[in-house]
């Protein structure tokens, strides 16, 4: 019974859009929590972490770049054998209706040929490309060394970073 109600509910909701009878032409692609992780010094690579979400139709992340490194790759990761193992992705599917995480563990972006350090509390531009919406600047928030997610708490009021250290952002 409780998947009719939800069923139900979903399609109140559906009916409550203006738009709700015909697919928009082009998905729209909502990217939340970009985040990255601080950097030890002569680090040549990084990870991008991101959740994404579709409306409309299904898209696909084709690819990414950014300011800060030569290169930014899309890979998954994978366990095999005791082993972790990451391998580079063509495209990565963002389907309605569901959010896509790219979360330590698995898929991510990689950045190759970083620039200089990332270092916690700084952010920077990466600019996703999709298949059919086309491209999207986000920005990414570098967590510490370590982090496992994003920071929420620590995105609002900064903690320890009081003394200056963001005054200039
Ligand atoms: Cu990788």
């Amino acid at each position: 019974m409780r998947s009719l109600f939800v069923a139900c509910l979903l399609s109140v909701v559906a009916a409550a859009g203006p738009a709700a009878a015909e697919t928009p032409a082009q998905p729209i692609i909502q990217v939340h929590s970009v985040w990255s992780r601080a950097t030890p010094g002569g680090a040549k690579t990084a990870v991008v972490y991101m959740t994404l979400s579709a409306k409309g139709q299904a898209d696909r992340l084709v690819a990414a770049s950014t300011p800060v490194a030569d290169k930014a790759e899309l890979h998954s990761e994978s366990m095999s054998g005791g082993v972790m193992q990451m391998r580079p992705l063509a495209s990565l599917e963002v389907k309605p209706g569901a959010t896509t995480m790219l979360k330590p563990g698995g898929n991510h972006i990689m950045l190759i040929g970083l620039k200089h350090p990332l270092k916690a509390g700084d952010s920077f531009p990466l600019t996703l490309a999709f298949e059919k919406s086309g491209k999207q600047e986000v920005t990414v928030h570098v967590e510490k060394v370590g982090a496992m997610g994003m920071d929420m708490e620590g995105m609002k009021g900064m903690p320890g970073m009081q003394g200056g250290a963001m005054t200039g952002h």
